[in-house]
């Protein structure tokens, strides 16, 4: 694909990359012939405006304008995507990114520090299970010895997944020691702009989430001859435990539900003899998420007992509450009187924050609220204040 400046011609190089012509939705998965090829449209991108990029050992990019030893600005997001996903959830924050760059350049603007855009992996988890595999791998949150053994659903290890797609993970990783704030701009994942009818806002904090596997084992049977007394049907202890999350997020104003699900031997004519399902909780505190997920796992446990059944429940990738630095948040939303506003979704953001690097997000409407779906959607015109609102907040933040 050619360089292109403006951000409409870049969002339209981008629209067939990994889409599904049967949904409309994005199967950019990290590591793919998809995922290689928006690394180098990214990578053109920037050699178009005269920057260096530098890709690490696993796929994260990074390219710096400006000199200076001060402690930079990044901003950047992620360009993979869940499972038939939409077109915005992370490529909106790259693409911004470059196009902001452009405005601050058609403006004059010199960066004061070096002012950087960069690109994190595996930000959905949706091959290997990790949310933010990327950053976690480059603030040091996941070390690389505790992620090379991740499998793919079809059992490929993560460092042959990685080495397969031409990289080479002893190369090393990215490193932020020069970044001194990092601000990602991302499409909003619910209503609150839209219902408060702006099309900019800035994040307060993220909401503390996670992933826990529950496996169901029961006994395979016949689904005719076995009489209903005599099972132990995973698969009854598996929907009863769904319900039981329906209910506890609705109980407490929080966020639960199992998205992924096996089964095995997964036949029609047999009681399965193991389910095995993800649980996505998020909820408005750290207590409040151990409290919910706590009482799911009570239930879930007391129906195996009467379904006669057996239950595991395991953590997978667990994040706490990240609340956004307010003075920063304040300082950037008073250049546009912007809502400050909370997010359930998890973020590249989150990751650095919790390193200690001072973070900002800055949220773009979405009309519907809908996400990780071929249905997520923005404006142009509010994608377009979007590069706006962010190259002011570069300015500001890099100006000197
Ligand atoms: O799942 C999330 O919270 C984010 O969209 N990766
Ligand atoms: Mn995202
Ligand atoms: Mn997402
Ligand atoms: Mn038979």
């Amino acid at each position: 694909m050619a360089p292109t400046s403006d951000f409409e011609q870049m969002w339209s190089d981008l629209a067939p990359v990994g889409r599904s012509a049967s949904s409309g939705g994005y199967f950019r998965q990290p590591w793919t012939t998809a995922e290689a090829e928006l690394r180098s449209w990214f990578a053109e991108q920037c050699a178009a405006r005269g920057l260096v990029v530098e890709t690490d050992g696993i796929g994260n990019q990074v390219a710096w304008w400006g000199e200076g030893d001060q402690p930079g600005v990044l901003t950047g997001s992620h360009l993979d995507s869940v499972l038939d996903g939409g077109a915005y959830d992370g490529p909106l924050g790259v693409v911004s990114a470059l196009a902001a760059l452009d405005v601050l350049r058609d403006r004059g603007f010199e960066p004061g520090r070096p002012l950087g855009i960069g690109v994190f992996v595996e930000e959905e988890g949706s091959r290997f299970g990790r949310a933010c595999l990327g950053s976690r791998l480059v603030t040091g949150a996941t070390t690389w010895e505790q992620a090379r053994e991740l499998r793919d659903r079809d059992g490929v290890f993560l460092a042959d997944a990685v080495s397969d797609a031409g990289l080479d993970p002893d190369a090393g990783l990215l490193s932020l020691d020069r970044v001194g704030t990092f601000v990602e701009l991302h499409v909003e994942q619910g209503r609150d702009l839209v219902d408060r009818d702006v099309a900019v806002g800035l994040a307060s904090e993220i909401w503390p989430h996670g992933r826990w596997r529950f496996d169901f084992a029961g006994q395979a049977n016949h689904a005719g001859t076995t009489r209903m007394e005599d099972r132990r049907d995973p698969m009854l202890t598996y929907a009863m435990t769904a319900l039981a999350a329906d209910e506890q997020a609705r109980l407490g104003g929080h966020r639960a539900t199992f998205g992924r699900i096996s089964v095995q031997p997964n036949g029609t004519n047999a009681v399965p003899s193991l389910v095995t399902a993800w649980l996505d909780a998020r909820a408005s505190s750290d207590d409040a998420l151990a409290a919910m997920v706590g009482a799911i796992g009570r239930q879930a446990h007391d129906r195996a007992d009467r379904d006669g059944t057996s239950l595991d429940v395991s953590a997978e990738s667990v994040s706490g509450a990240v609340a956004f630095d307010p003075d920063l948040a304040a300082r950037l939303a008073g250049l546009g009187d912007w809502p400050v506003i909370p997010t359930q979704a998890g973020h590249d953001a989150g990751i650095l924050s919790e390193a200690g690097i001072p973070t900002a997000m800055v949220f773009v409407r979405n009309p519907t609220g809908v996400s990780h779906s071929p249905d997520e959607h923005a404006e142009t015109a509010d994608c377009l204040a979007g590069v706006t609102a962010l190259a002011d907040v570069l300015a500001e933040l890099a100006g000197t």
